[in-house]
């Protein structure tokens, strides 16, 4: 590929509900404009950009693919994202890198909750948007329709700047209200927009003008002069108001038939912003803030947005270069790892292939194979300046699942192989749960754990099962008991004796205390560390229910030992024992995790939220409605939660979020807490 400069660069990303046909149009966009020689399907995972195993045997893309397009003298680096709720890191770390965002949206389907996304992201981003009505040639197919849903969900204002010439079977092209030509088929064949669709256009071309007049005070100065503005002027116009105010320029396509593809890309080169036009770049280095443009002149500073591990393949490391040039050959500083990388080729990705170049200008997207230390996040720079770029928030992983290795050989590679594979995903994470013994992987959601456990499976050759997450509970006790333990093995060789009189007693600020309160010297101080040992290793397992024992006093009170069979492993027997059985005659409760929760959802669920809650033993804290969305804030049992996901999803049509975090522990009602504990006791039984 040719070297292109800064002011020839456009990052554009695509993002929209799943199944709108981005991948599509993308792969209609490569075939016309002779980067490949044929056009993939998604039905037999032959498309670009959708070139992982997984993306093919699901039939949707799971991660942001780059596919550079040149058109018209210009680099258009596309960036496919995923439109899956699960996978929305891959958007979320895609708008980071964009400039200007096409938003697709389904002619059948009209708003979905995807589109709420993606309009929602593009706003956060602060990246100007273009929307695409699509698939035009859909049975059911309604322009008019679609796009009075979408609007119905948004404050950004949707003016077309092109109509549909005919709708379903009969979509032929799009009508072009800036040029006022009709576009045939994929638009290399212009005609005179067809009479019937006169007056239509002339009065949508109307308010187009209007909101392109917007853009700059010269041009509405000669709108109001004039009452129109040429084609120039009109493209100018909307250039600029899409940067400056909350016009979104709506286009048509059926991008799976190749239809609307020029109008299409004229539209992107006229209305997209180049790197050099967004708002300078904030970065932060040891001597303070400094503010970044996209300028081969500049400090080195790029900023990793995405990394993908392969065992085979290696490392990928993709870059976005907001300040000066990222070159072969060459050195770059690590400004949060501290470390030096050596940079063997810059390269252009395009899907699953890279093309190494010299170098990549201010403003482009690249990729660099084998960095050591660089994980995504981090920014390349140079030592002396040493500039570090922010991160997006990324939602928190919510939905969790316990792992366990299937072989011996699996649980040697467990850990480092998760780490690569959050490393990967921001949105992915692993935890090992002490209270459980459980290794937690916590993701988007089921298919996004999926994804990964499958990733993990074939990438890595690393099997795990996936095991019910358990509850982090505590066993408590709330009054003071005593027991006596004789543990004694006297028959036949070397005997075992030691006999442990303790008390147990709640305490509260600290997790454990223990006492030698023994009178006269029953038994000897040394065998107070066996003792110790003995109770400590069943709190850490527990007593009633299977899970660790908190906020404890043991006070050792009495004993007797033997002069010949008392040994250290013969008191720690005895001071287990009687730990348990004065455990359980203390009263014994569990206490539970409590989150503290925010649901936001639209107007319409709340009476089903608050009604759901109930049943999960919420205490709602309060709650609010702005603009049709409403917020509630609850504490709920952590139990209460661990599908909390999938059932938000499923009563609010995925238009539900909700944010978790711990709070505090609780105690868990005694019915509950009851079940819980005769579980454990079956079990155990079982197990003897
Ligand atoms: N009728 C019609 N079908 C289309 C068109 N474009 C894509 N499709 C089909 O719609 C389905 C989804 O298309 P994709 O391109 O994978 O959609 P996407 O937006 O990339 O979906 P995600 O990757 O899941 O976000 C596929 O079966 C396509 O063949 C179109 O213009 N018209
Ligand atoms: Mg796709």
């Amino acid at each position: 590929m040719k070297e292109f400069s800064t002011a020839n660069i456009r990052n554009i990303v695509l993002a929209s509900h799943s199944n709108s046909g981005k991948t599509m149009l993308v792969e209609n966009i490569l075939n016309f404009t002779g980067a490949t020689t044929r056009i993939g399907k998604i039905e037999d995972g032959t498309t670009v950009s959708d070139f992982d195993d997984e993306e093919h045997r699901r039939g949707i893309s799971l991660f942001t693919s780059v596919l550079p397009v040149v058109y018209k003298d210009l680099k258009l680096n596309l960036l496919d994202t995923p439109g899956y709720t699960d996978f929305v890191g891959e958007v979320v770390s895609a708008m980071r890198v964009a400039d200007c965002a096409l938003i697709m949206v389904d002619s059948v389907a009209g708003l979905e909750v995807g589109t709420e996304v993606a309009l929602d992201n593009a706003v956060k981003f602060q990246i100007p948007q273009i929307m695409v009505i699509n698939k035009m040639d859909r049975e059911n197919a309604n322009f008019r329709k679609a796009l009075a849903s979408v609007q119905e969900g948004t404050d950004m204002r949707l003016i077309p700047m092109q109509l549909p010439w005919g709708e379903k079977a009969d979509f032929k092209g799009v009508i072009d209200l800036v040029s006022m030509k009709a576009y045939k088929g994929d638009g290399k064949t212009v005609v005179d927009i067809p009479d019937e669709f006169k007056a239509e256009a002339e009065e949508a071309r109307t308010a187009l003008i209007e909101a392109a007049a917007e853009g700059e005070d010269a041009l509405l100065e000669k709108y109001f002069e004039n009452g129109d503005l040429t084609p120039e002027e009109t493209l100018k116009g909307l250039h600029k108001a899409i940067q400056v105010s909350n016009v979104i320029p709506v286009l048509v396509a059926s991008g799976g038939h190749a239809i609307g593809i020029v109008p299409l890309l004229d539209a992107l080169v006229s209305l997209a912003p180049a790197p050099t036009e967004r708002p300078a770049v904030k970065g932060t280095t040891h001597k303070g803030e400094v503010e970044l443009r996209p300028d081969d002149s500049g400090p080195l500073a790029a900023y990793v947005w995405k990394t993908t591990a392969d065992p085979f393949v290696g490392r990928q490391t993709f870059f976005r270069v907001y300040s000066g040039v990222m070159s072969s050959d060459s050195r770059v500083w690590n400004a949060n790892k501290g470390e030096e990388e050596r940079l063997a080729s810059v390269q252009v990705p395009f899907g699953k292939e890279n093309q190494p170049v010299p170098v990549l200008h201010s403003g482009d997207i690249g990729t660099v194979a084998k960095l050591s230390v660089t994980t995504t996040g981090d920014t390349l720079t140079t030592k002396e300046q040493g500039i570090v770029l922010a991160p997006p928030v990324f939602p928190h992983p919510l939905y969790r699942v316990a792992i366990s290795p299937k072989t011996q050989s699996d649980a040697a590679k467990l850990s480092q192989t998760l780490t690569r594979l959050c490393e990967e995903d921001m949105t992915l994470s692993w935890q090992m749960e002490p209270a459980t013994h459980q290794t937690l992987l916590f993701g988007m959601g089921d298919q996004h754990i999926d994804v990964a456990i499958r990733r993990a499976e074939q990438k890595f050759q690393l099997n795990i099962n996936l095991l019910e997450p358990k509850v982090p509970y505590e066993e408590h006790i709330t009054r003071e008991a005593s027991a006596t333990y004789r543990h004694k093995k006297q028959t036949g060789g070397s005997g075992q004796f030691g006999e442990v009189s303790l008390k147990v007693f709640p305490i509260e600020g600290e997790d454990f205390t223990f006492s030698n309160d023994v009178f006269g010297g029953a038994i000897s101080n040394n065998y107070m560390g066996p003792i110790e040992k003995g109770v400590r290793n069943v709190m850490k397992e527990g007593v009633v229910a299977g899970y660790p024992v908190h906020n404890v006093g043991v006070s050792v009170v009495d004993g007797k030992e033997h002069p010949v069979d008392s040994k250290p492993i013969a008191f720690e027997i005895a001071g287990r024992e009687a730990f348990k059985i004065a455990f359980k005659d203390a009263n014994p409760v569990l206490y539970e995790p409590i989150m503290r929760v925010v649901v936001m959802m639209p107007e319409a669920n709340m009476g089903d939220i608050m009604g759901d809650l109930n049943t999960r033993r919420a205490r709602v804290q309060g709650m609010d409605t702005e603009r049709g969305r409403s917020t509630v804030n609850a504490m709920v049992p952590l139990s209460e939660m661990m599908r909390y996901t999938t059932q938000l999803r499923s009563m609010t049509g995925g238009r539900g979020h909700f944010t978790m975090e711990f709070d505090h522990y609780d105690l868990v009602p005694t019915q509950l807490a009851r079940e819980i504990m005769d579980a454990r006791q079956k079990e155990l039984k079982e197990e003897e």
